[in-house]
């Protein structure tokens, strides 16, 4: 199985820590982000999506986006679970991951593509006036319908952690940095963040 990733980047992080959280290790190949390698034919043959990380399997199979390989390396090797241990658990851990990506996730990053990290994305896809703002407003939306949702669990699909939990530390903290600080009044999401950030894996592997 082979990591295609880069040195920065939070997706990049995020699929490092799930490799360190079910103590996996792929052969990895590091994609040049900065010169753009990553939107060159060579590579959008692997993944047209253009985007890292992806994992190809021992078959050749391109599988991209952190849910999909966090689902698979669940199905190679169960222990420690990312998704979820039962149907239900592991239904909820779908619902949640989904909700996060179109409320919280997806206008965080258009916000900042469109926004605070225009000069890195000019050359790469399009970019739109008058997208930045209002992303980031339906992002803190999301973050504010999110937080009472957690009160008296420990993660964000229950008492379980998922790679939820993983993808949401990384992208609101990285975010957090860069032009969309998290709200102090969410303090259920601040209690979260501090959990995570306390994780021998997920607080401490860079
Ligand atoms: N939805 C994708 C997001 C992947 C993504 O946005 N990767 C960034 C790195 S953090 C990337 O490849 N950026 C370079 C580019 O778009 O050219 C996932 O779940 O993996």
């Amino acid at each position: 199985m082979k990591l295609y990733t880069a040195p920065i980047g939070p997706n990049p992080h995020i699929a490092r820590l799930f490799f360190a959280f079910k103590e996996i290790e792929p052969e990895i190949v590091e994609v040049d982000i900065m010169a753009m390698e990553n939107r060159q034919d060579d590579f959008l043959r692997i993944n047209p999506a253009g985007q890292l990380p992806c994992l190809v399997t021992d078959d050749g199979v391109t599988i991209a986006e952190l849910s999909a390989i966090a689902e698979y390396l669940d199905e190679i090797k169960p222990d420690p679970v990312l998704t979820g241990l039962t149907a239900t658990e592991r239904a909820i851990t779908r619902m949640r991951m989904r909700q996060c990506d179109y409320l919280i996730f997806a206008p965080m990053v258009l916000g900042y593509r469109h926004g605070d990290g225009r000069r890195f994305f000019e050359g790469r896809i399009p970019l739109h006036d008058g997208i930045c703002e209002p992303a980031k407003a339906i992002a803190q939306e999301g973050l504010a319908w999110l937080d009472p949702l957690l009160a008296g669990q420990g993660y964000i699909c229950g008492d379980r952690l998922t790679y939820v939990d993983i993808i949401f530390f990384v992208t609101v903290g990285f975010f957090a940095k860069f032009g969309q600080p998290l709200e102090p009044s969410l303090k259920n999401i601040a209690q979260l963040m501090a959990r995570l950030e306390a994780h021998d894996v997920i607080g401490k592997t860079a």
